[in-house]
């Protein structure tokens, strides 16, 4: 009998959550069953979209129950397993649980393959939040050469990639970020042509057009709200908007209206399209092997912020609200 820790959702947070949202319990797993694998997880992926699934509302994500172990994309290594295509030692990734130990379905992970790179790049350039920057600048963004195109959030793990990838394509690319700091290494690290500290300013809309004075042909939004706003005023005509996020509203109970600015869509005939990752899982192999040759070749630069022990999970998701991490944020367990 194995015991482990494990997150469990405590209540539904009203806001941004905090300790009354979680609960560590330990709990004892049956051994694996035929099909199965005892897995020893590794890294943890905290992501925005779990804010969705603390609600009991509709959203893409189905709802947690409470009381229900908290879910989320990990890496683990095979400890036992049960007529399985995997053998012990053998580093996998898949949807697992907030614990230190999981029995899974073997079915249901994958072989981790990411060459020289540290297992943790599974969950973020060449995870889930690569493959989203990868399809949305390409197939939904799809920057035209010579566009000015505006990634916000773009210290993170979706926006960090979606810049480069828009400048491998022939844009301008500047970015918001939360502090001076992240856009620092926006600009030197993630290459981009400028990078605006939305918190050392209270007039989005000046800073934007001093930097983009001739309006934005490209926005890749990853967090909605004011920065949003700010941007559409911008718009030029024929402007292409990827909707990817909306985290600055994930905390709201309701969504707040205000002076939105859509009769610019009207003026520009923008187009608008959002997206979702899952939509592309037939060619997520061929995207993770485009991202991962060209961080071989050091054309794509990723950065990753690693929080130690499983612990401190909670705080590591509640992080991604306020700012905490540069690039992919993953909790390493042991
Ligand atoms: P991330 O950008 O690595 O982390 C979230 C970042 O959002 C924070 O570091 C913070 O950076 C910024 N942020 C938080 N609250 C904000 C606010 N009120 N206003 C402005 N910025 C704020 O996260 P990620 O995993 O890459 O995800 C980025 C976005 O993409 C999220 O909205 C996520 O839900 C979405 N996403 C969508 C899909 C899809 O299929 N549609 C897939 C993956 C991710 P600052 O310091 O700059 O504020
Ligand atoms: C996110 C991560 C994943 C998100 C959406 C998804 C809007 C959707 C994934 C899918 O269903 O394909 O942060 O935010």
């Amino acid at each position: 009998m194995v015991t482990t820790k494990r997150y469990h959702l405590a209540e539904r947070p009203d806001g941004v959550p905090d300790d009354d949202t979680f609960d560590l319990r330990e709990v004892e797993l049956g051994e694996p069953g035929p099909g199965e694998v005892l897995l020893d997880i590794q890294y943890l992926s905290v992501d925005p979209y779990m804010r969705g699934r603390m609600r009991a509302g509709e959203s893409y994500a189905e709802p947690w129950e409470v009381g229900q172990p908290l879910e989320g994309g990990a890496v683990a290594e095979v400890v036992e397993e049960y007529g399985t295509q995997f053998e012990p030692g053998d580093t996998v990734v898949g949807n697992m649980v907030w614990a230190e130990q999981h029995v899974a379905n073997a079915a249901e992970l994958q072989s981790v393959s990411v060459g020289d790179l540290p297992a943790s790049t599974a969950l973020g350039v060449l995870g889930m939040p690569g493959r989203t920057a990868y399809f949305g600048t390409r197939e939904v963004l799809e920057p035209r050469a010579g566009d000015t195109v505006v990634v916000s959030a773009a210290a993170g793990a979706v926006g960090s990639v979606v810049g480069q990838l828009a400048k491998k394509q022939g844009a301008t690319v500047i970015g918001f970020a939360g502090s001076d700091e992240k856009c620092k290494i926006v600009e030197a690290e993630f290459g981009f042509d400028a990078c605006l500290n939305y918190k050392a300013t209270d007039d989005y809309v000046e800073a934007l057009s001093e930097a983009a004075p001739a309006g934005v042909d490209g926005y890749f939004d990853n967090v909605g709200g004011p920065i949003t706003d700010a941007v559409f005023t911008q718009l030029n005509v024929d402007a292409h908007v990827a909707v990817c996020g909306q985290i600055a509203l994930y905390n709201e109970e309701e969504v707040p209206t205000g002076p939105r600015k859509l009769g610019k869509l009207i003026e520009t005939r923008a187009r608008v399209q959002g997206l979702l990752v899952g939509d592309y899982a037939t060619r997520f192999e061929k995207a993770t092997s485009d991202l991962a040759e060209w961080v071989g070749t050091g054309e794509l630069a990723y950065c990753e912020t690693v929080t130690e022990g499983l612990e401190n999970a909670p705080d590591a998701f509640v992080g991604l609200f306020e700012g905490e991490n540069i690039g992919k944020q993953v909790v390493k367990v042991e």
